[in-house]
């Protein structure tokens, strides 16, 4: 078979199914609620399972002015290549309500890739692994959570004067998606 690119596929092959981990943040409105909504948007995404969800943390803006927001990690295992799972993350931002105004302004949601399986790409459109996301405790902190063997302890340390408290299991800010193995709060 013939490829629209040219090259060659199997007959029936299909796209790889690959771990993704998301970072959602929101510090304008229901924050809590536009973090469970998205959850349950990404669920229903072609192609794409919620495996698990952080717990909720709430964290003081880093580079960003307004008020705290609320942080969490979630992975999926989708069969979305790079660029259709950010441009379908943006559209569940924007159906938030999302706005850009300017750089690292208030929002009522962020949907971040944060690491697609072991990928490193570097566009203008999306850089993964998340340029910055050494230099945050509020991605470190839940991600740890969700997949300790991916940030170390000199990681950890190295965000600690970063103020994030953790809020809510998953279980109880986003109840039916199974849960990390964090204890309940
Ligand atoms: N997102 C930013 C900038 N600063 N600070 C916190 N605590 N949480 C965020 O999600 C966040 C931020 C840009 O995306
Ligand atoms: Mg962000
Ligand atoms: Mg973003």
């Amino acid at each position: 078979m013939t490829t629209a690119a040219g090259g060659t596929a199997q007959a029936g092959a299909q796209p790889p199914v690959l771990t993704v981990f998301v970072g959602l943040g929101a510090n304008l409105g229901d924050r809590g609620q536009a973090l469970a909504q998205a959850v349950h948007a990404m669920a229903l995404l072609p192609a794409t399972r919620v495996v698990q969800v952080s717990s909720l943390y709430v964290s003081a803006p880093v580079d960003a002015g307004g008020p705290d927001y609320l942080n969490a990690v979630a992975q999926l295992e989708t069969a979305l290549a790079p660029l259709a799972l950010l441009h379908a993350l943006q559209a569940v931002e924007l159906a938030a309500g999302r706005e850009r105004p300017y750089r690292n302004a208030p929002r009522t949601l962020d949907l971040d890739v944060l690491l697609y399986g072991d990928l490193q790409m570097d566009t203008p459109e999306l850089t993964v692994p998340h340029p910055r996301l050494t230099e945050r405790a509020f991605v470190l902190r839940p991600l740890a959570e969700l997949a300790p063997q991916r940030v170390g302890p000199a990681q950890l340390a190295a965000v600690a004067d970063q103020r994030i408290d953790r809020q809510q299991s998953a279980a109880v800010w986003c109840p039916g998606v199974l849960v990390s193995g964090a204890p309940s709060l």
